[in-house]
């Protein structure tokens, strides 16, 4: 309950922010991409994981306000890059399922790519399979998405349970493989077969497929000889502040 109280005046008090983690092209190690990562620091707690605050901030309803912080500071960020001479070619925003209740999604990812002069083609969209398959009308929330220009995401792919029909009707442009699978390739027969199953599923939908986790080049290279050469994980670099992403890839 003191964790509830702490959580809310968070914003106001200036604790949270935002790390950005490079995607990057596998051949070439060009940055294609970043996804923003919120951050709380607490004076007292010190840095909570997203992992304890998110459910919390799901539970109370605390989400809609930290998503949309989270979507115009991703978003100020891209432009504040631009200016000092970085181009990230995109950024990745993660939604949760409750950002959907209000049906109002579409008109705030309107009015922040407005405000902040991002153009949509830049933001990516990611949700997992729960909300798709837990939002009554996803399908028309996601279509007004699309209609705006920005692109969707499917993250954690594989871990959740929609069906493939259903996929097949979405305009979503990108799958995330699940660092799960990703874990024990070359130790695991079967995260591999999921792994390769999902590149396959990418290429026959047309669909980019970027792989979470990556820690070692042999993952990398199992990756790319499988065709997906899209990947995000500690072997390209964690989750960094902004200054340090302008730092090391800027050249
Ligand atoms: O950074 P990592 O520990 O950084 O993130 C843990 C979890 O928190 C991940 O599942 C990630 O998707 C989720 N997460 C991180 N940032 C956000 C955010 O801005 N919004 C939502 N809804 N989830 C986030
Ligand atoms: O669930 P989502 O994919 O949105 O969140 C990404 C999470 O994965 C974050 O917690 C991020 O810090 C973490 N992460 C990113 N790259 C790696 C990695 O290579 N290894 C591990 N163990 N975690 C990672
Ligand atoms: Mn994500
Ligand atoms: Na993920």
């Amino acid at each position: 309950l003191q964790l509830e109280t702490y959580l809310r005046r968070s914003i106001e008090k200036n604790e949270i922010f935002l790390h950005y983690q490079p995607q990057v092209e596998i051949d070439t190690g060009r940055l294609i991409g970043v996804e923003a990562l919120v951050r709380w620091n607490h004076p007292q707690l010190g840095l909570v994981p997203p992992a304890r605050f998110i459910p919390l901030a799901e539970d109370t309803g605390f989400i809609n306000q930290l998503g949309q912080w989270v979507l115009y500071e991703a978003c100020r960020q891209m432009v504040r890059w631009q200016e000092a001479g970085l181009t990230v070619p995109k950024i990745a925003v993660n939604l949760s399922v409750r950002q959907f209740e209000r049906g109002t999604i579409g008109d705030m990812v309107r009015g922040i790519l407005r405000e902040t002069g991002l153009a949509p083609q830049r933001l990516q969209l990611e949700v997992t399979e729960s909300v798709i398959m837990n939002t009554g009308d996803a399908l028309a929330f996601i279509n007004d998405l699309h209609a705006i220009g920005v692109s969707l995401a499917i993250d954690d792919f594989g871990t959740g349970y929609s069906s493939l029909a259903y996929l097949k009707q979405m305009p979503v442009q990108t799958l995330k493989i699940d660092r799960s699978f990703i874990k024990d390739i070359s130790t695991d027969v079967n995260d591999e077969a999921i792994a390769i199953a999902i590149i396959q599923l990418g290429k026959s939908m047309n669909l980019s497929v970027i792989a979470e986790g990556v820690e070692t080049d042999q993952q990398a290279a199992f990756l790319r000889r499988h065709g997906c050469n899209h990947a995000q994980g500690y072997l390209y670099s964690r989750p960094v502040a902004p200054d340090e992403l302008l730092l090391r890839w800027n050249d």
